[in-house]
C-alpha cells in the first residue's frame, strides 16, 4: 500500500493525525495495544498490507492476505465509561457504511460488529480494551475489510464460508483504489469521534439504530449453544440486543451471533 496516498487525502483532526504503516505485522491490533501500553497517543491509526495471524472475536481468525485487502486499527482514549465500550464498535460500522455510501455500495450492519452486503460479511469490527480498575485506559478498534480479495481467493481460503463472504470489487465488479477507500474510512471514524465527543454516546447509539438493517425484523441469535428467536427491537447503549420472543418479553442478549434474518 501507498502510505503517502492516504496521508496525502487525509484531513482529520484527530483519527489518522498519526499514521503507521507496515508490510506485514501479525496483527494490527496487538502491535497497537503494544504501542499504546508505551504511551501512543489518541487518535493514531495502524495499517498493515497482510497479517499473518488477524483475529476476529473470540479467538477465531480473519483471513488477511497481502495486496488485496484493508487491516487497520485505531487507538482511542475517551473518557467513557468501560462497560459503553461497544459504541466504538458501532462507530467502526457507521464509518464503514459512510465509506461504502461514498461508493455507491448498499450495505447492512449486522450486529454487534459485521458489515454485510446482500448479505454477505464484507467487513468485521475487533474492538479491544484495556482497563485501569474501573477506569478506560484505551481502546483498540479494529477493522477488516475486504477490498479487492477475489471469489477465487474466497473459495480456496475460505470454502467452508464462500458463499457469505465477499469484497467491494466482487460488488463493484473492478478493482478499487485501497488507499482512496482507507482515506474515506479514517476520514468517517474521524468525524462519528469527533460527534461522539461532542454529542455523546446517544447520538451514536440513535444513528446507528437507523442505520441498522435488522430493526423490527424476525432474527435467529446463537447465545453458546442456544438458538434464541424473535424480533429484533432495540439495542442500548451498552450494545446489548434485544429480542421480543413469542411470548412478547424482551431479552436481552449480551453475545452471541445472529444466524439468520
Ligand atoms: C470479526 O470477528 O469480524 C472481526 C474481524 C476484525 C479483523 C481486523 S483486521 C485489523 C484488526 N487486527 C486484527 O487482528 N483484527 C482486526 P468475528 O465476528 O469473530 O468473525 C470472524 C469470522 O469471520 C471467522 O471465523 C470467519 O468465519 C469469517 N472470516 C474470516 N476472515 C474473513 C474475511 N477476510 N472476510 C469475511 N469473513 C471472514
Amino acid at each position: 500500500m501507498k502510505i503517502n496516498n492516504i496521508k496525502e487525502k487525509l484531513r482529520t483532526k484527530l483519527v489518522g493525525t498519526e499514521l503507521i504503516y507496515y508490510e506485514s505485522v501479525e496483527s494490527t491490533n496487538r502491535l497497537l495495544n503494544e504501542l499504546a501500553e508505551k504511551g501512543k497517543e489518541d487518535g493514531a491509526v495502524l495499517i498493515s498490507d497482510r497479517q499473518t495471524g488477524g483475529k476476529g472475536r473470540l479467538g477465531r481468525q480473519w483471513f488477511s492476505p497481502g495486496g488485496v485487502n484493508l487491516y487497520l486499527s485505531a487507538l482511542l482514549r475517551p473518557e467513557v465509561n468501560p462497560q459503553n465500550s461497544a459504541v466504538f464498535t458501532f462507530i467502526a460500522s457507521l464509518a464503514l457504511l459512510k465509506t461504502l455510501d461514498a461508493l455507491n455500495i448498499s450495505s447492512q450492519i449486522k450486529w454487534p460488529n459485521d458489515l454485510l452486503i446482500n448479505n454477505k460479511k464484507v467487513a468485521g469490527v475487533l474492538t479491544e480494551m484495556k482497563n485501569e480498575g474501573n477506569k478506560l485506559e484505551f481502546i483498540i478498534l479494529g477493522i477488516g475489510l475486504n477490498i479487492n480479495l477475489t471469489s477465487d481467493a474466497i473459495k480456496e481460503n475460505l470454502p467452508k464460508i464462500s458463499d457469505s463472504v465477499t469484497s467491494l470489487s466482487i460488488e463493484k465488479n473492478m478493482v478499487l483504489d485501497r488507499e482512496d477507500v482507507a482515506a474515506k474510512l479514517i476520514g468517517f471514524l474521524d468525524e462519528y469521534y469527533l460527534q461522539f465527543m461532542s454529542e455523546g454516546i446517544n447520538s451514536i447509539v440513535a444513528e446507528w439504530s437507523n442505520r441498522w438493517g435488522m430493526l423490527n425484523e424476525e432474527i435467529s441469535v446463537k447465545v453458546d449453544n442456544k438458538i434464541i428467536r424473535g424480533i429484533a427491537r432495540k439495542v442500548d447503549n451498552y450494545g446489548f440486543l434485544y429480542i421480543e420472543n413469542d411470548k412478547g418479553n424482551l431479552e436481552k442478549i449480551i453475545a452471541g451471533d445472529i444466524e439468520s434474518n
